[in-house]
């Protein structure tokens, strides 16, 4: 392992990236609504099926005044799907590579942003309709410092509103709106998300849309379910403000990771009409949607830049105008030119501005196609240095620290300035 002294050290470096930030205090002290969107992937967005679009809520977002989108945001998981998603947003570290870290390391010391707002005169918690050691959650939410989890016994689950992993997302929704205007102000509540759920089931009159028709049925029922919770969340902007609690809120989308695998690339080169699914292109079809919607911004737009579910801790902190001075943590603020250039997948596959690189090969980002650098020079061991290798070492030196801190437990000898 490695000195903590070290770590630290590259974490002051990175930590200075974030104080860049344009949107510093922007929702000062307003309620931050984090829907984890189960299993929706980026190409969805402002695409259609069969001729009709797959997510028009979500699609007129992305034209919304009040509303960034990002486009080349990537989901970060592994094993640990969701809990490992939930990870990276609320810590700013990395998964691990096997294995989900909720459950291995569910006791460690961490400073997780719902501390550090809990600090900061936040309630926190998670709603989401599901048993409470699912992914060993209430062990890890306590670790993390939320306040409260609401979890299925918080909801009226019945076998007319249930489908497939349960309680179908309207419903979700609706009962959830129940729950946060009983809640003290301001308050961080993440909801996670449930019908969008491998394998995808829904039922007819849930149904807006027609599957896909190709070899795989997961593909196909993707579609109609991915719609539903298009839906299901624009309800939920009905329901808030309904309830008042629309205009003190700021309202964050974030996929958790993908939900079609790499099992199913035939069927999915055949709906994005492309001969195959090459590692370039399965590595940007990890892109996963984000929305930060801040009510009444009005300079809201696309955002391009390489971004990842890393980032979420400082961004947020940042947009709540809560100076993190001293923290360690991996991402940068979405909204700070001085940015890290890339973005780091748990296997060692990364994102740049210029490359991406994935199965032992150097891509072109912009293109797609491999870099097959003509070189003279031959190092030792006899391959022609690549453009992706200093990213390459200093990817691989991150998701290192990441583990160390974790495997070791090191949050234990760090005394974080409290505010
Ligand atoms: C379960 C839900 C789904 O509570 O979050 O978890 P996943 O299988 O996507 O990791
Ligand atoms: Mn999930």
């Amino acid at each position: 392992g490695t000195e903590l002294p070290e770590i630290q050290a590259y974490m002051d470096e990175n930590l200075k990236r974030s104080e860049a930030s344009e949107l510093f205090g922007v929702a000062k002290n307003k309620n931050v609504i984090f829907i984890n969107a189960e299993s929706i992937q980026s190409f969805v967005i402002n695409n259609k099926v069969n001729g009709a679009p797959i997510t028009p809520f979500l699609n007129s977002l992305t034209k919304d005044e009040d509303t960034f989108y990002f486009e080349n945001f990537y989901h970060q998981t592994e094993q640990g799907k969701t809990s490992d998603s939930e990870f990276l947003v609320e810590n700013s570290l990395y998964p691990l590579s096997r294995g989900a870290v909720f459950f291995t390391h569910g006791q460690n010391e961490y400073h997780a942003m719902p501390e550090i707002l809990g600090e900061n005169g936040y309630y926190t918690s998670v709603l989401h309709a599901n048993n409470k050691s699912f992914w060993n959650r209430d062990q890890m939410y306590q670790s993390l410092g939320f306040d409260h989890y609401y979890g299925e016994e918080s909801y009226e689950i019945t076998e007319a509103n249930s489908i497939g992993w349960g309680l179908k997302d309207k419903p979700f929704f609706e009962q959830s709106t129940d729950i946060l205007q009983e809640m003290e102000q301001p308050f961080y509540s993440k909801l996670i998300t449930l019908t969008n759920h491998f394998p995808f089931d829904l039922e007819e009159e849930d149904r807006s849309i027609e599957p896909y028709d190709s070899n795989s049925n997961t593909l196909n029922n993707y579609f109609p379910t991915v719609r539903y919770m298009d839906e299901s969340i624009e309800l939920f902007f009905e329901e808030l403000k309904q309830a008042g609690l629309y205009e003190d809120s700021i309202i964050v989308i974030m996929g958790d990771h993908n939900g079609i695998s790499a099992n199913h690339n035939r069927a999915m080169s055949q709906y994005l009409g492309k001969d195959e699914i090459t590692p370039y292109d399965y590595v940007q079809l990890q892109r996963v949607p984000l929305f930060i919607h801040i009510p009444g911004y009005g300079n809201g737009e696309v955002k391009s830049e390489v971004a990842g579910q890393i980032d979420m801790k400082p961004t947020l902190l940042n947009l709540l105008g809560i100076k993190n001075k001293q923290d360690i943590q991996f991402g940068n603020d979405l909204f700070s030119d001085q940015r890290k250039d890339f973005i780091a997948l748990r296997n060692g596959s990364f994102i740049s501005n210029e490359y991406i690189y994935t199965s032992d090969t150097c891509y072109n980002r912009e293109t797609g196609e491999p870099i097959i650098e003509e070189t003279d020079e031959q190092s030792e061991n006899n391959q022609p240095p690549n453009a992706c290798d200093s990213i390459r070492e200093q990817v691989e030196k991150e998701l290192g620290y990441s583990d160390d801190l974790i495997y070791g437990d090191l949050f234990r000898f760090i005394n974080f300035d409290k505010k």
